[in-house]
């Protein structure tokens, strides 16, 4: 949009002025970011109301997305530079004397998820405006988000994340969209006179479900999404006593802090149906606007189950195409299954949910009525084909479960996973006998990144050095950056690459300064883990590696030096990753104060990681551990955003880091460790034995012993878990059979460092072959494969 910085100065000025009848320089920089988000919402109101009237009028295919987790991160750098008014308005600001990072600072990062799969789908948010795709999202509007983080004594503290504390700008609330959501009571069925069945409900709990709706704007393209999400509230005009409205706004009230653990509670049953029911109750009363006929509706409209958690899409569908719409079974299901489609997220066999058949019976009995005619009809169709064995693998109903997974996969048109090894392994696996029945309905879609969040603001330096050699054609199209390849003989080229992650890591090790008063020498290697803690994604292979260089320096050889940076939340309730927390923070403790190795050796934690956070550290990696044990990690996408910020990528083949080393070449990732293949006969045949590894190989035996021995001081209780876990329970995640193997590569990335311009051009192999792994493409093939609908705004892939 076109605007001049005198035009923004008047208009910041006049609303400022409007809301807090003061002049800006008498504000407070929350004060001055809530007048600055009123001036962008201006610029870009027009926009997103003509976007919904101009899907009315068009009638073009909508996708819904509906998932239980969004983490979009602060939205107003980005809306200014979606709206392509960035430069301008930073330009007003100073002006006014205000600094801009100041100001971004003052929003409240969204906790609307746990990590990878809630900042995927906001990704794919920002990907579905910015390449011209009717994209919405649906999930649930939590008053608390994911716990804020703090570290006592080493110890991970969780406190609440009020983020809703200071008004989130950007939402606007839509009463005149609400909707009923019923749980509960006792259904009775009575037949009609066209011979299908009425279910009329008695006694049920209602909940009001009232939308937010966040502005989702495209890259210059002039169009605006929305994301709606619900909240709860109780029905206006009924009489409820305060325990049931403490229940009601339960439902909304926090986000659960797992990820892939299934919390398995009746609360989180509540919140899924919440945000389902409301979301198809809206998208079929809103189709009915301009349809008389649902028969039609897979034309219009598309709904994407996000992991399993919204799989109860397909039970509410069809019971208002059942019930409301008088459908016939075989038309609500045909309609049903062509209008939805799955992605699955892990293979963790904990996170694949399934419910006890009598909760979910006696919190949502209609759809439980539902769930068994399904797994009925299923039986009866399949069984003479495939034989009972696989039908009943595949049924959605088993050992008094009702399993999503399956539930997803048989109400839906198309099922994918998330890298191409794990969506292999999906059909290996967890889905094995689905996929022998519905092989057609399987596909890959490798997740994907912004790089207009990850590069163009979070890493300015980077972006204008891309600049001045290809021109800014790749902040449009990602693809455009394998241009960069023309210039990995350029020494001036990669000598400025080394001079803008220099002032990265300037300013990154300003905040570990600030926040951990920890020094840090901006000339030491960056080496970078920063993802949930899980046992499978291995934060201890890490720390062994730690402990393996403290030993040597401690022995006297030298090694280049290295920055050990980590941000990682624990689930509350899983005591591994909490002890792992601690060791960290323990071992931080001891590299950190211990002179005869602190100046090539230093460990920082930096407590609450979140979007934000990772905007600061992306840009400051030299090296990215991706090093989850192969075969469990589905994609990753700290891995992407890593290397299109030139990081080089110590890794596993595992997930989407297999893809990001064929995009970027052999040589530019350090590769180590069993491959998934490996790792499956090994567990199959029982032949890993991790104590024969302690017994037999001195280093490790040693390292393991440090656990225990009072090396790491302060870790008695911790440090006896993990060595059990190692030793008792036989290493679930071979950690000990990797090991030897990640040394390895790690000492090759030493040696490396020791050749800057060889390490620069890796980096730069990293960078260009980056933009394949851009969101807007992953979204652009789902459109395509998935959803049937295109972008209007096709980057050329
Ligand atoms: C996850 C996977 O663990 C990640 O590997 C993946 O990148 C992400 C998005 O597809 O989804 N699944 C999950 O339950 N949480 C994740 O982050």
């Amino acid at each position: 949009m076109a605007l001049t910085t005198s035009q923004f100065v008047r208009e910041f000025e006049d609303n400022a002025l409007a809301l807090f009848a003061d002049e800006l320089d008498q504000l407070s920089p929350q004060q001055q970011y809530q007048a600055l988000a009123v001036t962008v919402k201006r610029y870009y109101a027009k926009q997103w109301a003509d976007t919904k009237d101009r899907y009315d009028r068009t009638q073009e295919k909508q996708v819904y997305y509906f998932s239980i987790e969004f983490l979009p991160g602060r939205l107003l750098a980005s809306n200014l530079l979606n709206l392509g008014i960035k430069d301008t308005v930073e330009k007003g600001l100073r002006k006014l004397g205000l600094d801009p990072a100041v100001i971004y600072a003052q929003e409240a990062d969204p906790g609307l998820g746990n990590g990878g799969l809630g900042r995927l789908a906001a990704a794919f948010m920002d990907s579905m405006a910015s390449v011209g795709m009717a994209g919405n999202g649906n999930g649930i509007r939590y008053q608390y988000g994911l716990f804020q983080q703090r570290f006592v004594d080493g110890y991970q503290v969780e406190l609440p994340d009020d983020w809703l504390r200071d008004p989130d700008m950007w939402e606007t609330r839509k009463e005149n969209r609400a909707v009923i959501v019923k749980y509960g009571g006792q259904v009775a069925l009575r037949p009609r006179q066209n011979g299908s069945l009425q279910a009329i409900y008695h006694d049920t709990d209602d909940v009001l479900a009232v939308p937010y709706d966040t502005p989702m704007v495209g890259y210059q393209t002039g169009v605006v999404n929305t994301m709606r999400l619900w909240s709860a509230e109780t029905v206006p005009g009924r009489v409820h006593d305060l325990a049931e409205k403490a229940r009601i706004n339960a439902i909304t009230q926090i986000l659960y802090p797992d990820d892939s653990d299934s919390a398995g509670r009746e609360l989180r049953l509540r919140q899924e149906y919440f945000f389902v029911s409301a979301g198809i109750q809206s998208i079929v009363t809103h189709f009915k606007r301009f349809h008389r006929d649902l028969s039609v509706l897979p034309h219009f409209v598309a709904i994407h189950i996000n992991d399993t958690h919204p799989a109860m899409a397909v039970l509410e569908l069809m019971r208002i195409l059942l019930d409301e719409e008088e459908m016939s079974w075989e038309q609500a299901w045909q309609v049903t299954v062509a209008t939805m489609s799955y992605t699955n997220h892990t293979l963790m066999a904990e996170a694949l949910e399934s419910w006890p058949q009598a909760m979910f019976a006696s919190l949502l009995p209609r759809l439980f009525q539902i769930a068994q005619e399904i797994d009925r009809r299923f039986r009866l169709t399949y069984v003479r084909r495939y034989g009972e064995l696989i039908v009943n693998q595949a049924a959605p109903l088993a050992d008094g479960q009702l399993r999503m997974a399956f539930l997803a996969v048989i109400g839906s048109h198309a099922v994918n996973g998330v890298a191409k090894l794990h969506s292999e392994l999906l059909k290996q696996s967890v889905l094995k006998a689905l996929y022998q029945i519905f092989p057609e309905r399987f596909t890959n879609e490798t997740n994907g990144i912004t790089q207009r969040r990850w590069v163009q603001i979070a890493d300015p330096a980077l972006a204008t050095l891309i600049d001045t050699k290809i021109g800014p054609g790749w902040r449009r199209n990602p693809l455009a950056l394998t241009r960069l390849r023309e210039f990995e003989d350029d020494e001036q080229f990669l000598t400025d690459l080394i001079a803008a992650k220099q002032q990265n890591k300037l300013k990154l090790a300003d905040l570990i300064q600030r926040q951990l008063g920890l020094t840090v020498a901006p000339a030491s290697l960056f080496d970078v883990q920063i993802k949930r803690l899980h046992a499978y994604k291995r934060q201890l292979l890490h720390v062994f590696g730690i402990l393996e260089a403290y030993l040597a320096l401690k022995n006297g050889e030298d090694r280049p030096p290295r920055v050990h940076v980590f941000g990682a939340k624990a689930a509350p309730s899983y005591r591994y990753a909490k002890a792992v927390i601690k060791l960290i923070n323990a071992v931080a403790d001891l590299v950190n104060h211990d002179p005869a190795v602190n100046t090539k050796l230093k460990v920082a934690f930096l407590p609450n990681y979140g979007v934000s956070l990772g905007e600061q550290i992306i840009p400051a990696a030299d090296i990215s551990e991706q090093i989850s044990l192969a075969g469990t990690e589905a994609s990753g996408t700290s891995n992407m955003k890593l290397m299109a910020t030139g990081a080089i990528t110590l890794a596993t083949l595992d997930g989407a880091n297999i893809e990001i080393r064929d995009a970027a070449g052999k040589d530019s990732m350090a590769v180590f460790g069993l491959t998934a293949a490996q790792v499956e006969a090994a567990q199959r045949d029982h032949t890993y034995s991790a104590r024969a590894l302690y017994d037999q190989d001195p280093l490790i035996h040693r390292i393991v012993d440090m656990l225990t021995d009072g090396t790491i001081p302060g870790v008695a209780t911790e440090g006896r878990e993990i060595q059990d876990e190692l030793l008792e329970y036989n290493d679930n995640y071979f950690v000990l059979a990797d090991f030897r193997s990640y040394l390895a590569a790690s000492r090759r990335l030493d040696q490396l460092s020791q050749t800057p311009l060889a390490w620069a051009r890796l980096a730069l192999a990293n960078i260009a072959a980056s933009g394949q792994f851009a969101a807007d493409f992953t979204v652009a093939r789902y459109g395509r494969e998935i959803w049937q609908v295109l972008p209007s705004q096709p980057a050329d892939e």
